[in-house]
Parts: structure tokens; sequence; C-alpha cells
């Protein structure tokens, strides 16, 4: 299948790129390179150290003997993006190429407006470039578990049966996002869903969760290497507490702790995305996968880490500082997930072996950690 991939250069995006080229997909991205930037700008940096795109592309195609396409350029720019829908005409667009970071989102003003302008226009470029240029295309496009809030019932994927006032309908599950930047994504979520009705697009929606991990096969190289943040705006939760643990620094599980989130290794992430490229939609399909292996509170998640880390010979403490963010710490959380399980995704990677081998991995970075580890602790209020 060809591919276009929106978001190459990214944690996801560059993991992608490789593992479909390898699996016999053509596959060409597109990026702007901001979320390099925009890292930069918080005065951080990746832990592994990131190669230029041409120096990744290159390094690829030594290695593995392939060619991955490029085209560096901005989502929000309507005649680029329609140029490149149009010359590629793919199978399937695999829409990563967001601002995905919800304390970035809540810094201020600028960087609310920045996360929704980018995301919202983006997704709707894209949308307009396939009904003009390539309305066979399928969209896949990267949403999020945090769409949904923490509702105090179970989370259907994407639709649920409701019976009101004696009627009943299939209608969208509420979404009840916490941050600015989860927001973006409901209001993408709306966008998609409404062209797909009135264009006959297809897409798919993947409410994912929160991902973790260093590597993929695809990485023999210390070069083709994706980017792996651990800083408080940049870095997720178990990606933080690994790196955190290998230059003993505590553990940061905010608040209580008893917040519970989806989780999926990288690994696993890859091979749903594959999964649904290469199963898609109907004509005129718009539907909903929620992506993710388990749920885990992050306090639980510290103490795996912990025990990991022992095991390894570093001593890890746990420290809950104050929460930043305005979240429910003890709540309801049953998301189901069976339609990628449906498709045949096994995960296949315990958590347990994956953090072995996140550090493992970071050790060998924990130079460039310690050289950022004031950005460590949080620092942006959500309730300012
Ligand atoms: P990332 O920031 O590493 O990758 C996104 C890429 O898109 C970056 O390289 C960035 O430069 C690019 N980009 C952003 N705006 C662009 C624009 N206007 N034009 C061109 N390129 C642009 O993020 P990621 O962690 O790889 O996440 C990818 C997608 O998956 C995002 O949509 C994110 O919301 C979603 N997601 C991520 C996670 C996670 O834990 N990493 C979990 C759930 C969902
Ligand atoms: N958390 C801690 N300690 C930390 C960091 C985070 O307790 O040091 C907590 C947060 O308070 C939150 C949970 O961990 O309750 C998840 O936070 P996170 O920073 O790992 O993830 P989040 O902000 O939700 O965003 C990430 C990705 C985003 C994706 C989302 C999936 O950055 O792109 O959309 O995970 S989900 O959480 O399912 O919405």
């Amino acid at each position: 299948m060809k591919v276009l991939i929106a978001g190459m250069d990214g944690y996801l995006g560059w993991t992608l790129s490789m593992h479909l080229t390898n699996r016999g997909h053509t596959v060409v991205g597109v990026d702007n390179f901001s979320r390099r930037k925009n890292v930069e700008e918080v005065g951080s940096w990746s832990a592994t150290p990131i190669q230029p795109m041409d120096e990744r592309l290159m390094a690829f195609k030594e290695v593995h003997g392939k060619e991955i396409g490029f085209h560096e350029g901005d989502l929000r720019e309507y005649p680029f993006v329609k140029e490149i829908v149009r010359k590629h005409n793919p199978d399937t667009i695999v829409h990563l190429g967001e601002q995905p970071c919800a304390p970035y989102s809540m810094i201020d003003v600028e960087h609310a407006v920045f996360t929704q302008n980018n995301n919202i226009i983006g997704t709707l470029n894209l949308l307009f470039a396939m009904h003009e240029t390539s309305p066979h295309t399928h969209m896949l496009k990267l949403g999020t578990m945090g769409e949904y809030g923490t509702p105090n019932i179970n989370i259907p994927e994407g639709f649920f049966e409701i019976e009101y006032e004696g009627r009943k309908d299939e209608l969208p599950f509420p979404r009840q996002a916490g941050s600015w930047y989860h927001q973006s994504k409901v209001h993408d979520s709306h966008n998609i869903m409404f062209a797909c009705k009135i264009w006959g697009l297809r897409s798919t929606d993947i409410m994912q969760g929160v991902v973790y991990g260093t590597r993929t096969d695809d990485m023999t190289d210390d070069r083709l290497l994706t980017r792996f943040d651990f800083d408080e705006v940049w870095g997720t939760a178990l990606n933080r507490f690994c790196a955190q643990a290998i230059i003993g620094h505590p553990l940061t599980p905010y608040g209580r702790g008893s917040q519970t989130r989806a989780f999926i290794a990288l690994r696993d992430s890859m091979q749903c995305l594959t999964l649904a490229t290469e199963n898609p939609p109907e004509k005129g399909e718009y539907r909903v996968f929620n992506q993710f292996d388990e749920t885990y509170s992050v306090n639980e998640l510290a103490k795996k880490v912990q025990k990991i880390g022992k095991k390894l010979g570093y001593d890890v403490q746990i420290k809950n500082p104050e929460n930043p963010r305005v979240e429910a710490e003890e709540h309801y959380y049953n998301p189901h997930h069976e339609k990628l399980y449906k498709l045949g995704f096994k995960p296949i990677h315990p958590l347990d072996e994956e953090l072995e081998r996140m550090f493992k991995d970071l050790e060998g970075f924990k130079e460039r950690i310690i050289a950022k580890k004031e950005r460590i602790m949080p620092t942006i209020d959500w309730r300012k």
C-alpha cells in the first residue's frame, strides 16, 4: 500500500515509517519539525540523540536497504497539503502531525491557541485535500483516550446505544477532555465524523492510550532511534518514571496517584496502526478504535518501575509531588478495547520485559538526562 505519514519526524511517526516500509509498504512522510523546536523552547531535549531527517533517511537506507520519501512542510498550509495528497494519492494517510502535549497547551493563551489552531486546521486541510483530490484515501487519525475523560460508567469504542425518554439511538459517547490539547482532539473527531458523513470519506479515529518505550526491532542502529522525552512538559508518565529511575531522581506520580489511564507499548502501537492500515474501513465509514494494552494507576506504574529498577541494581524512591493538573485522582475507569483484537491484535510485550529494555537503553543516555534534570519537576500549574 502507499502510505502518507503526516508527522513523520515524531516519536510514533519515525517508528511507524520504518515499520511500514520494512513490511513492504511505500511510505512518504511530511513534517515541519515543530516538535523539535517546541521541546527546545522549554529548555529540554530528547534523551535519545535524534538525527536530522536527511541523516535518518540515509541511515535507514544504509541499514535496511530501502527508501522512505519525505517533504518538509506545514499542515496548516492548504496549497502544500493539497499538492502532497494529490501527487501521492495514498491508500492511507496516517495523521500523527499534531501538537500532542497536554501541559504545553496549558502554559498560557498563546500555547492553547497554537495547539488548537495547529491541530484543528491541519486535520481540516487534510480532509479537504482528500475530498478534492483523493476521496478513496483512508484517514487513520491519532486521537486519544483522553477525549473521553473519566466518566463513572464503562467507555465504549466511540459509540453507545442509549435510551432516553422512551426512545433509543446509537450516539457518539460523550467527550469530556481534560486539557486544551485533549479538547483539540475532540474537535478533530467531530470534524472527521462530519467529513465522512457529507463527503463519503473513510476514517479510523484511534483513541490511543499513553505510549511508552524506547525502541522497536527496526532500530538496529542508534542513528535510527526515535525521540524519547522525559521533561515535565513533553515526557509522558511511564517514560518519565524510567528516566527518573536511571538518574536516581525520585519517581513523580502526581498527587494521590490513583488516577488511572490506558497505556500501550510503542511496539504494540505499531502493530495496531499496521492492522488498521491494512484493514481499512468502507467508503463513508467513520469508525473508532480504543487502542491500548492495559490500564494502570500512576502509583501502580511507579511501583512497577521501582521493582524492575531494584532488580537491575538501581535505588528507586517514589515521592508524590503535589498534582499540577486539574484531574480526578480517585475514579472509575473501564474502557472497552475489542475491535483491534478482532482484527488480530496480540499484545506481545509484557510490561516488565519492556521496562527492562527501557532501563538498558536509557542507561546509555544517562548523561543527557542528567544534563536536563532541572526540567523534571512540574511547574505548569493548570489552575492558573
Ligand atoms: P510527536 O510530537 O513526537 O510527533 C508529531 C509530529 O508532527 C512532530 O514531528 C511534529 O513536528 C509534527 N507536526 C506537528 N504539527 C505539524 C504541522 N502543523 N505540520 C507538519 N508537521 C507537524 O508526537 P507523538 O507522540 O509521535 O504523537 C503522534 C500523534 O499521536 C499525536 O497526534 C498525538 O496526539 C497522538 N498520541 C500520542 C500518544 C503518546 O503517548 N505519544 C498517545 C496517544 C495519542
Ligand atoms: N502523571 C504523573 N506524573 C508524571 C507525569 C504524569 O502522575 O510525572 C500523570 C498525569 O497527571 C496524568 C497521567 O499521568 O494523570 C498521564 O499523563 P501523561 O503526561 O503521561 O499523558 P497525557 O498528558 O494524558 O498525554 C499523553 C500524550 C498525549 C496522548 C495522551 C493519551 O502526551 O499525546 O494523547 O497521553 S491519554 O492520556 O490516554 O489521553
